[in-house]
């Protein structure tokens, strides 16, 4: 099982370095570690678990941060009173975004962060993806709300951005800069209808 000694924090070269694809098929060993990262966010979610082992709750957690520089990544987070929703990404694209951007009111963290850091990480409110799941299947999915955000924070990681890169140092709380992300077609403004 995963715990915090498995990840790693700010300085480490693997946060910096761009991930590489991911084979697909997906081998077995890349299928375990999905899942071995997914079982963290669910045991770290879980507060006796958590306490237990000494987690920090996260609602994702990308490969390149236990040390592992695949283009891949899990989110796990529930809306209220709704079964927690589990995704894992492979080898995701950004096919299109928003123009609008959007942030969290209380800023980011990170699990490769053992400090907080303050200020307004701008994100687009709507990203377009496509990607691979972990039994190697594409996808295409929209996501906004928070999930857009987490999924950006993640994939930032796959190409060694850490969120408080996005931060502006004269001016932490500044807003709507649209952030720098690499896309493969174009900007899309259509308003989704979900
Ligand atoms: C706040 C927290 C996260 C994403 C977006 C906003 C995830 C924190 C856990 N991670 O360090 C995952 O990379
Ligand atoms: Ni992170």
């Amino acid at each position: 099982m995963l715990t915090m000694d498995d990840i790693v924090r700010e300085g480490h070269p693997a946060l910096r370095k761009p991930a590489e694809e991911v084979p697909v098929p997906l081998s077995e060993e890349d299928r375990q570690t999905l899942e071995d990262m997914m079982q963290f966010l669910r045991n770290s979610q879980d507060p006796e678990t958590a306490e237990t082992y000494g987690l920090r709750p996260g609602v994702g957690l990308a490969a390149p941060q236990i040390n592992v520089s695949k283009n891949m990544f899990v989110v796990r987070f529930a809306e209220e009173d709704e079964e927690p929703i589990e995704m894992t990404f492979v080898n995701p694209k950004i096919i299109s975004h928003s123009a609008e951007t959007t942030h969290l009111p209380d800023g980011e963290g990170c699990l490769s962060v053992d400090r907080s850091v303050e200020g307004t990480v701008p994100r687009y409110s709507r990203v377009k993806v496509e990607a691979t799941d972990e039994n190697g299947h594409s996808f295409t999915i929209r996501l906004r709300g928070f999930f857009a955000i987490v999924f950006q924070h993640e994939f930032d990681h796959l190409n060694g951005i850490m969120f408080y890169d996005r931060i502006d140092g004269d001016d932490p709380y500044k807003e709507d800069v649209p952030p720098a992300l690499k896309v493969i077609r174009s900007q899309d403004d259509t308003p989704l209808s979900f």
